[in-house]
């Protein structure tokens, strides 16, 4: 049997991540799966939620990085069976927002390899749209900016240049790359995003679908 292709969309906060897994996984049903990090419903993610949400609960931001991870590794089974299962896995936020927001806190000792570690073995995804809005102010301006942790203009700057080295380690950034799709949605419909993406996608499940698992 086909295996599934796991298609990630990551971006930072408030760049319609959520409404285009969405509209893909729409696309892709009945033969497919939506998983979202962090998964907040699982005993691991209950205390991510808290710590987003909850502004005098603190953590060391060591701690805080190895939950996003064990919350990565508690779903890590579950996702390859459905890869397994020939099911396409469509997921919203994975390792690459976990190293890009982790090591944009400048934390010492917590650098882009230090950050990676705990990641190291999970399943690289087959395609990787990164959603890149280059008018912050427009980012801030989407309802619901600011109700958590990580939401200042100030901190997503940091991340979005953390993304772009996280992409130069681990995908060759700028160099052309069969993953790595960088999309500017500035100024650009939630239709026509959805619309490229999914000519992207049509793509690559015109092609032979990869057999084997690449692992971080
Ligand atoms: N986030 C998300 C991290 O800091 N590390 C991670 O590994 C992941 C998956 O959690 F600010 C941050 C990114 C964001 C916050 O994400 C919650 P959503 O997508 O807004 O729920």
């Amino acid at each position: 049997m086909k295996r599934g292709l796991l298609i990630l969309i990551e971006g930072l906060d408030r760049t319609g991540k959520t409404t285009q897994t969405t509209l893909l996984f729409e696309k892709l049903k009945p033969n497919a799966k939506l998983i979202k990090f962090p998964d907040r419903t699982t005993c691991i993610g209950q205390l991510i939620d808290k710590y987003l949400t909850e502004n005098d609960f603190e953590l060391p931001d060591q701690s805080v990085h190895l939950l996003f991870s064990a919350n990565r590794w508690e779903l890590s089974q579950e996702l390859q069976r459905y890869l397994l299962a020939g099911k396409h896995v469509v997921m919203d936020r994975y390792v690459y927002s976990g190293i890009a927001y982790s090591s944009a806190k400048e934390t010492s000792g917590m650098d882009l390899e230090w950050c990676l570690r705990p990641d190291k073995g999970l399943i690289k995804p087959d395609l990787l749209f990164f959603l890149l809005n280059e008018d912050p102010s427009d980012t801030s301006s989407r309802r619901g900016f600011g109700n958590e942790r990580y939401e200042t203009l100030q901190f997503q700057d940091k991340v979005k240049d953390q993304f772009f080295n996280v992409f130069r380690a681990l995908e060759n950034y700028p160099k052309p790359n069969d993953r790595l799709r960088v999309l500017n949605v500035a100024n650009c419909s939630i239709e026509k995003v959805a619309q490229e993406i999914w000519s992207i996608v049509q793509e690559k499940l015109a092609k032979e679908p990869p057999s084997e698992f690449t692992f971080f």
